[in-house]
């Protein structure tokens, strides 16, 4: 089988990089101090209040005068909103705020909570906030999960979400607080980084820099979905969005249950089995449960929730950061650095994607290890030090340089950073790499008289799992970079892979899986897995755990899921037709990863995947969310390559996998 021979393109401007040493960035041990106290239990006038007193009392906050405010919203709802001065300050500092659902903790006069802010950037000095969002924890108000953007709420709307609420803290702020110097950034990751990213519409003119961060931008693509499908692994943690509080308080209103094995694969399939027996763990006051049980499709209910759509307008700057292997926010970060790069030309807007799993840039210090595979050493601070703080300090202080990349790229298998000046980079081709008979991958396209399709009976009662190891999670997180060898011996996956690459063949971009099948059911599900295949003589290294061989390791690089009845329209589900060929075509969020030469490009196609994902029926029914135990039925998949030589003048039935090369 031919190897890939792929037309070499001049490579981009190669960055200067990030430099390994790292800046030892000491952190001024800030002068001892004295701060002010508890929480405020002022009684506030409507939304003309301006003062929030805060109640007396003194603490040591070393470094931090801690200040603790109720601040009235336009319909006078008050936020909760910890604000950190450092004492002895030279110059009026920025703001820099991050609104959170995770709570503002520790509560009252002891300890400081923001940790949100790196340690070279709390080295810069910046008045730090911390705000409970409206309806979690201290807060007042009803909790919505990614509250609704309601257009045209500038200062003197009426309407209420979470870009108007950070309107009105950003004014109270700037009016109640002494020593800023009248600019505000926002920096948040994962549901902090979706309200980062939510108060960019329509933001208040002194919000100067934000920095949304592995941030959601569709809870219908990101977190609790993937296409259509649900997000399994997201059952248990739900319990922590499902529950509304009636008042403001410090402890968890909520629980979370928790299985008594460690055997997700088990637990999920035996003791819950199908969703709708989950009425055993959350009931009707789960009101995010029962949310997403009553909208299955991609309804106004999702879509009033995506904030992609009002990512227009934006006249401050905006840095988004992701991690390659994110299991959790994947499709926000690169979907809001590309509808706010769509919609705001003349807006800085860049975009920093590293080998991290979730949040790791914000906390892994050293060796950055993702499941068990070492991507680099130091990654996280030299990112916090080199581009972050960079960042803020150029936008909120006016001191030094602003980044010149628009994408700063970490190449997850030559693991060395890029910084292009666009991305997908400029440089870059589509390469369709096609699923052909006897196993093969290749870029050419099948011959007549190959077999014209693979087959595999998927049984939703014996799913393929997710993993081989035994775990039970919250949220996913190892799978993303794990070795897929457990699930080549599965007869119902199938696997298509090049001969051992003979030059380097680098993806950098998104991807598409264009998949030509037939089912004998009337519903299905088709995920495909982009996988790294390391040469058998691959030595281990200092970071690879023990019992791990990197000798032959099927690395997954990206992987993806089509719920199969949206294929045409995540709005209005479809059945398939049994035994008609149908296109399942989806993409595949952006990677930017070398093969190296040796090594071999593998993509796995499978119909199940548990219990990362909900298991389709195979039969279509009204919500699987309601589907019982009766309706998940065996079903034979196909994959077609070619039309077969009496059908060779219908060809256009082949299947591939496409990308941006370079
Ligand atoms: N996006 C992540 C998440 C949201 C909701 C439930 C579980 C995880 C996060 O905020 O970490």
């Amino acid at each position: 089988m031919p190897a890939l021979h792929l037309r070499r393109i001049r490579p981009s401007r190669a960055a200067g990089g990030i430099t390994a040493a790292l800046l030892l960035a000491a952190l001024v041990p800030p002068p001892a101090s004295v701060s002010l106290p508890g929480i405020a239990g002022a009684s506030l006038a409507g939304p003309a209040a301006v003062a929030a007193q805060a109640t007396e009392g003194r603490q040591e906050t070393p470094g931090y005068v801690k200040r603790e405010v109720m601040i009235p919203m336009r319909d006078g709802i008050r936020l909760h909103t910890t604000i950190y001065t450092p004492v002895g300050a030279a110059e009026d500092l920025p703001f820099i705020m991050q609104r959170t659902p995770y709570s503002c903790r520790p509560y009252g006069p002891d300890g400081i909570g923001i940790g949100f802010a790196s340690r070279a950037i709390q080295a810069d000095g910046y008045i730090f906030v911390c705000q409970d969002v409206r309806g979690r924890w201290m807060s007042e108000g009803v909790y919505d999960n990614m509250r609704p953007h309601v257009p045209g709420d500038g200062p003197d709307g009426t309407a209420v979400d979470e870009s108007s609420d950070t309107w009105d803290t950003i004014d109270w702020l700037l009016a109640n607080v002494e020593g800023h110097n009248g600019k505000v950034g926002m920096k948040g990751i994962s549901y902090p980084g979706f309200y980062a990213a939510a108060a960019l519409p329509e933001a208040h003119p002194a919000l100067a820099a934000s920095s949304p961060q592995a941030p959601i931008a569709d809870f219908y693509f990101d977190d609790f979905h993937h296409r259509g499908a649900f997000t399994q692994a997201y059952f248990l943690i739900t319990g922590l969005f499902a529950y509304e509080k009636t008042e403001p308080t410090s402890q968890a209103w909520y629980d979370m249950y928790r299985p008594p094995t460690p055997d997700g694969y088990r637990w999920h399939l035996h003791e819950l089995g199908p969703l709708s027996n989950a009425d055993r763990f959350y009931g009707e006051d789960a009101v995010f449960w029962q949310q997403i049980v009553e909208h299955p499709d991609y309804d106004a209910f999702w879509q009033s929730r995506s904030i992609l759509p009002h990512l227009t307008g934006i006249d401050h700057a905006v840095l988004t950061v992701g991690g390659f292997f994110d299991a959790e926010d994947l499709y926000g970060p690169l979907n809001i650095y590309r509808t706010v790069e769509r919609e705001n030309p003349g807006t800085f807007n860049a975009i920093v994607m590293g080998p991290w799993s979730h949040g790791d840039w914000g906390r892994t210090r050293g060796a950055q290890v993702v499941g068990d595979i070492w991507f680099g050493d130091g990654l996280s601070e030299s990112f916090q030090e080199e581009v972050e703080a960079p960042f803020f300090r150029h936008f909120l202080k006016g001191e030094g340089e602003a980044p010149t990349f628009e994408a700063l790229m970490y190449d997850t298998g030559r693991r060395e950073w890029t910084a292009f000046d666009r991305w997908p980079p400029a440089d870059a081709q589509r390469m369709r790499m096609y699923l052909r008979d006897r196993e093969v991958l290749s870029p050419d396209a099948p011959a007549p008289g190959e077999a014209e399709f693979t087959e595999y009976l998927s049984d939703p009662n014996e799913p393929v799992p997710y993993t081989d190891r035994t775990r039970i999670v919250f949220t996913p997180r190892a799978y993303m970079s794990e070795d897929q060898r457990f699930a080549e011996s599965r007869p119902d996956v199938i696997e298509f892979m090049t001969e051992p690459l003979e030059e380097a063949v680098t993806f950098a971009g998104d991807l598409t899986a264009h998949l030509q099948v037939s089912v004998t059911g009337t519903d299905a599900d088709f995920a495909v897995k982009l996988i790294d295949v390391y040469p058998d003589d691959t030595p281990n290294n200092d970071h690879t755990p023990d019992g791990i061989y990197l000798a032959g390791y099927q690395q997954m690089v990206r992987s993806e899921i089509q719920r199969g009845r949206y294929r045409n329209s995540f709005e209005r589900p479809e059945p398939f037709e049994p035994g008609e060929v149908t296109l399942v075509e989806f993409p595949l969020q952006d990677v930017y990863h070398t093969f190296e030469p040796g090594h071999r490009i593998m993509i796995q196609v499978q119909s199940t995947w548990f219990p990362l994902f909900d298991r389709n029926p195979q039969t279509f029914v009204p919500n699987i969310y309601k589907a019982v135990e009766g309706n998940f039925v065996k079903a034979f998949h196909r994959v077609w390559h070619t039309a077969g030589r009496e059908r060779w003048h219908t060809a256009g039935r082949e299947s591939w996998v496409e990308g941006w090369v370079r």
